[in-house]
C-alpha cells in the first residue's frame, strides 16, 4: 500500500507555472537530460521553458532537420543507453514526419517517448482546420505506440508524463506519445510535480513453469537457444551466457540479438550453423524473440521438437511456433530464476567446444564467400573496437552483416528489426553517438537509404555529432535492382539513382568527406577517421552485389 505522507514528502509544489515548465521539469523528474526536438508554434511554450532548463545545464536540446530524425535519434540514443529517448515535434505533419521512426522503434522494443503539440484545446475535434489539424491524432499514433495520452491543463501534466512512461516500462517496452495543446503550454497555475517513475520489479515467472523448464532443459541431451533482441534490452546477457554454459547449449543470436553472447565464444551461433544444430537439438529454449525465421524457414525445427519460451509479452507466446511450455518473464529475470533451478536437474555432457568450433568454422567460411560484402564487412570490423557500434541500414554489406558480422559486446549492433526501414541508419546513428559519445560509430548505408536524411548533414555538423557515415554507392535502389533483374527478367524500372559526389557534399556541409575503392583503403580511411575523430562521411563506389540469402539459402 502507498504510504500517503511519505509520498506526499517526495512531492514538489511548483507555484503559478506554465503548462511548458511543467512538461520540462517532468520530464527532468524522469531523469531526462537530452531531448531531441524541431520548434513549431504549438510548442512554442515548451520550448521556452527548455530555454530555462538548457541554461541551468539540466537539458541539451538537438534540433535535426526533420522530425523523423527528431525520432530516430532519440531511438539510436534509447538503445545505445537502455534509457527514456525523447523528442518532441509538432502535431499532425509533424508527427506524421516522426511515425517512421516510431514504427521502428515499435517494431524494436526500444524505450521511445515522444512528445507532441496539438490544436487549441477547445476546437480538437471540431474539424475547423487549424494549423496543423488531423483528425484522431491520439488514436492515428496508437498505433505504433502502446500508450498515448492527452493532457490539456497543466497541473495535468506530471500525472501524465508520469502514466506515459510507466507503461513504456512496463510488460513488453515499446515507445508512447503524450500531447499537449498551445494552451495548455502557456496556461498559468500551480502544479504539484510528482517523483519519476521507476522501473517495475522484472517478473521471473511462473515457478511452478520455471520448475518445469529446468527438468526438461536440465534433462535434454542436446539443448540448443535461440536468444533475440529481448535478451538485449532486458540486459540479460550474463544470465544467458550462464546458462548456455550450465547446458553445453549453442545459442542463435537473431540480428536484434546479436552481441548478446561474444561471436568469440564457441557457444555463439549463426543462421548457417544453426541449421546443421536443429536436427539434434531435443529441447530448444526460445528467449526474447518472435522465433518468425526459424519457424517459417523449411530449415526451421519441425515435428517432436520441445519448444519452451519466454517472453515477457505473452502474446508473442506460441504465436509463431507450436510451444510446450510458454513462461511470461523478463528474460533476466527469467533466465537467472532457471539458472538457479536448473542445477538440481542437469545431466552431465561432455564440452560441445571442438564440436562447435569446427561447425561455426565451416558455417563462417560459407558466409564469407560472399563477396564483396564480405571483403567490407571485416574492413570495418578489422578497424571497429569491440566496443565500437553498428548500425545497419537496408543495403548489402548489412544484409551480409546480419548473418556474419562478429559482434563482441551487447547494445553494439543495431538493426530496424522487422520494420527494415529504408532511411533509419543515418539519423539513428546520430542518437546512438549523442548516447555514446566515447565510442565510435559507425552506420553503414546505401545511396537509396542515406537519401531519405542527408539533409541531416547539417545537424550533424551544428551539433559536432563525431559518427562515420558509410555511403555504399552503386547508383541504384541495389535491392530492387538485383530483384527486377533476377526475377524479372531484366524490366527494371524506378530503381536507378542518380547521385552527387558524396565527398563534396559532406564538405558543403562542413562534414569532413572521403572516399575508398575497395576493403583495403576502406580500413584505412576508417583508421583516420577514428583517429580524427569528427563526423565523417566515406563514400565507397560499389558494383551490383549477390543476394547473401539465397546463396546461404536462408529465404
Ligand atoms: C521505408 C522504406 N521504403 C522502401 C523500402 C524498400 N526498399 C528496401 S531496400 C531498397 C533499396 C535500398 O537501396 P540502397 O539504400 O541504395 O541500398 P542497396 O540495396 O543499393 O545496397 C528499397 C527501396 C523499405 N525497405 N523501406
Ligand atoms: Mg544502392
Amino acid at each position: 500500500m502507498v504510504n500517503v505522507q511519505e509520498r506526499t514528502d517526495k512531492l514538489t509544489s511548483l507555484t503559478a507555472v506554465t503548462g511548458g515548465t511543467a512538461l520540462v521539469s517532468s520530464l527532468l523528474a524522469q531523469g531526462i537530460d537530452t531531448i531531441f526536438a524541431l520548434p513549431g508554434v504549438q510548442l512554442d511554450g515548451a520550448f521556452d521553458a527548455l530555454y530555462d532548463a538548457v541554461n541551468a545545464g539540466h537539458m541539451r536540446v538537438f534540433h535535426p532537420r526533420h522530425e523523423q530524425t527528431a525520432a530516430y535519434m532519440a531511438d539510436g540514443y534509447a538503445r545505445v543507453t537502455g534509457r527514456l529517448g525523447t523528442c518532441l515535434v509538432v502535431p499532425g505533419p509533424g508527427l506524421l514526419n516522426a511515425s517512421a521512426a516510431l514504427s521502428t522503434a515499435y517494431a524494436c522494443n526500444s524505450p521511445v517517448l515522444c512528445v507532441t503539440g496539438q490544436i487549441q484545446s477547445d476546437l480538437i475535434g471540431v474539424g475547423r482546420g487549424q494549423l496543423h489539424e488531423i483528425p484522431n491524432q491520439l488514436e492515428m499514433i496508437r498505433s505504433v505506440t502502446k500508450f498515448s495520452g492527452r493532457a490539456v491543463e497543466p497541473s495535468a501534466i506530471p500525472a501524465l508524463v508520469n502514466e506515459a512512461v510507466s507503461n513504456l516500462w512496463s510488460g513488453r517496452v515499446r515507445p508512447v506519445e503524450i500531447e499537449i495543446p498551445p494552451d495548455t503550454l502557456f496556461a498559468s497555475d500551480d502544479v504539484l510535480l510528482l517523483p519519476g517513475v521507476s522501473r517495475p520489479e522484472r517478473s521471473a515467472g511462473d515457478p511452478d513453469l520455471i520448475e518445469q523448464a529446468a527438468t526438461l532443459l536440465g534433462s535434454a541431451r542436446n539443448p540448443l537457444i535461440f536468444a533475440g533482441g529481448g535478451v538485449v534490452n532486458a540486459d540479460a546477457t550474463t544470465e544467458l551466457l550462464e546458462l548456455a554454459e550450465l547446458l553445453q547449449a549453442p545459442v542463435m543470436m537473431t540480428p536484434n540479438g546479436k552481441g548478446a553472447i561474444s561471436h568469440r565464444h564457441y557457444l555463439a551461433q549463426n543462421t548457417v550453423s544453426v541449421r546443421e544444430l536443429i536436427p539434434d537439438a531435443d529441447v530448444i529454449l526460445v528467449v526474447g524473440t518472435r522465433f518468425l525465421e526459424a519457424s517459417t524457414q523449411p530449415w526451421g525445427p519441425r515435428g517432436n521438437r520441445t519448444v519452451i519460451q519466454m517472453d515477457i509479452d505473452p502474446e508473442e507466446i506460441g504465436r509463431n511456433t507450436l510451444v510446450l511450455l510458454g513462461i511470461e518473464a523478463d528474460a533476466r529475470a527469467g533466465l537467472s530464476a532457471l539458472i538457479d533451478r536448473v542445477a538440481g536437474y542437469n545431466i552431465s555432457r561432455a564440452s560441445r567446444e571442438h564440436q562447435l568450433k569446427e561447425l561455426r568454422t565451416a558455417a563462417d567460411a560459407r558466409i564469407d564467400a560472399i563477396q564483396p560484402q564480405s571483403g567490407y564487412a571485416h574492413a570495418i570490423r578489422a578497424e571497429l573496437p569491440d566496443d565500437g557500434i553498428f548500425v545497419g541500414e537496408m543495403t548489402q554489406v548489412a544484409y551480409w552483416s546480419g548473418i556474419g558480422f562478429p559482434v563482441y559486446q551487447p547494445r553494439t549492433y543495431f538493426t530496424p528489426g522487422y520494420q527494415g526501414t529504408l532511411g533509419w541508419g543515418y539519423p539513428t546513428s546520430l542518437g546512438v553517438k549523442v548516447g555514446a559519445p566515447d565510442k565510435v560509430v559507425v552506420s553503414v548505408n546505401g545511396d537509396g537509404g542515406f537519401g531519405f536524411a542527408l539533409n541531416e548533414l547539417a545537424t550533424q555538423a551544428h551539433h559536432n555529432i563525431a559518427s562515420i557515415t558509410l555511403v555504399f554507392n552503386d547508383s541504384a535502389f541495389g535491392n530492387v535492382k538485383r530483384i527486377q533483374n533476377v526475377q524479372f527478367n531484366g524490366r527494371t524500372i524506378a530503381s536507378d539513382l542518380r547521385n552527387p559526389d558524396y565527398v563534396k557534399l559532406a564538405e558543403a556541409f562542413g562534414i569532413s568527406g572521403r572516399r575508398a575503392t575497395n576493403p583495403v583503403t576502406l580500413r584505412a580511411q576508417l583508421a583516420e577517421s577514428m583517429r580524427s575523430n569528427e563526423p565523417t562521411l566515406i563514400e565507397i563506389p560499389v558494383e551490383a552485389m549477390p543476394d547473401p540469402w539465397k546463396v546461404l539459402s536462408i529465404r
